[in-house]
């Protein structure tokens, strides 16, 4: 029997729906989502296997006008992994529409192997999608376009199919039931920054990184796991601790929660905050996070 095998990458302004769709199609929460733009910063690879065909799927961060050492690392990842795949979904949000920042990210694609694909198709009405494609269709080449809701799954079995057929032939890559490659001291990290970007505001999650220090795999089955939140300045410190040690409190309890559930045993999660003026143009810091 003919085997297939190939990576798709998915491609697209911050907030355009990339990791909801990754989660969505390998039926995993592998991906960190939150409302906020540039939720996630580096490649997260997500596994699934459609009949004969095994699909290699790549979150990627969005895409925008990078400022710091950090941005640009995000940026450079993105676009590294659309060129290491066999094909690119560019993934855009149906109501914000052909926003300079899409129409950027289509012209790049020229020449590449590419599917456009409308998500949050739920928040919009019908007759708008197509002038929307139009418009988006003449920036690129695309093979093909879907119209999806990664929130509710509308639309994404018949996405998922079409990418099972649209993959090369070749074999597995992966063993049969491996659904990521993202190492669980990483998942942890990336669960507690999740909880950052919805429990803070304004520029605190984005002056926040998250390494894990220790993992020690306890007798009774528990995991202990210790973490730090690096933070640029001063305030920022204040403001995730909270008042009385609320805020990280609640961090830590709702991450460890979605921790429990997502590695199937009890949890003991230990949050530290330090202040790491500069950490987003470290080395080390990125580099601890995948990056360049
Ligand atoms: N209504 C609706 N909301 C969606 C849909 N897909 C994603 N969202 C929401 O859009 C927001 C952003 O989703 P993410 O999956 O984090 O977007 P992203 O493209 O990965 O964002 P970055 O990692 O920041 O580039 C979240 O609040 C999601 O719940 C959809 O199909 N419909
Ligand atoms: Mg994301």
């Amino acid at each position: 029997m003919t085997t297939r095998c190939g990576y798709a990458a998915i491609l697209g302004a911050p907030n355009a729906g990339k990791s909801t769709l990754l989660n969505r199609l390998v039926g995993a929460k592998l991906s960190i989502v939150s409302p906020k733009a540039q939720t996630t910063r580096f490649r997260v690879l997500g596994i699934v296997l459609r009949g004969e065909t095994q699909i290699l799927l790549v979150d990627t961060p969005g895409i925008f006008r990078p400022r710091r050492r950090l941005d640009r690392a995000m940026v450079a990842a993105a676009w590294a992994g659309a060129e290491d795949a066999d094909l690119d979904l560019l993934l855009v949000d149906a109501r914000a529409g052909a926003t300079e920042e899409v129409r950027e990210i289509a012209s790049r694609l020229a020449g590449r192997r590419a599917w456009l694909v409308l998500n949050k198709i739920d928040l919009v009405a019908r007759p708008g999608l197509l002038p929307l494609a139009e418009a988006l269709g003449g920036l690129a080449a695309f093979e093909a376009t879907y119209m999806i809701s990664a929130a509710t799954g509308d639309g994404v079995a018949g996405l998922l199919d079409a990418l099972a057929a649209a993959m090369p032939e070749g074999p597995h890559l992966y063993p049969g039931d491996d659904l990521t490659d993202l190492p669980d001291r990483l998942l942890a990290a990336e669960i507690v920054r999740e909880q950052i970007f919805l429990q803070t505001h304004e520029e605190v999650p984005y002056a926040a990184t998250v390494e894990t220090e220790s993992w020690q795999e306890r007798p009774d089955g528990a995991v202990r796991i210790e973490a730090t939140v690096y933070v640029a300045r001063p305030g920022h410190k204040a403001i995730l601790i909270g008042e009385g040690g609320r805020r990280i409190r609640d961090i830590g309890a709702r991450a460890r929660q979605e921790l429990a559930g997502l590695l199937d045993r009890p949890v003991h999660l230990f949050l530290n905050v330090k202040e790491r003026p500069g950490w987003d143009e470290e080395t080390a810091r990125l580099r601890a996070i995948g990056l360049e």
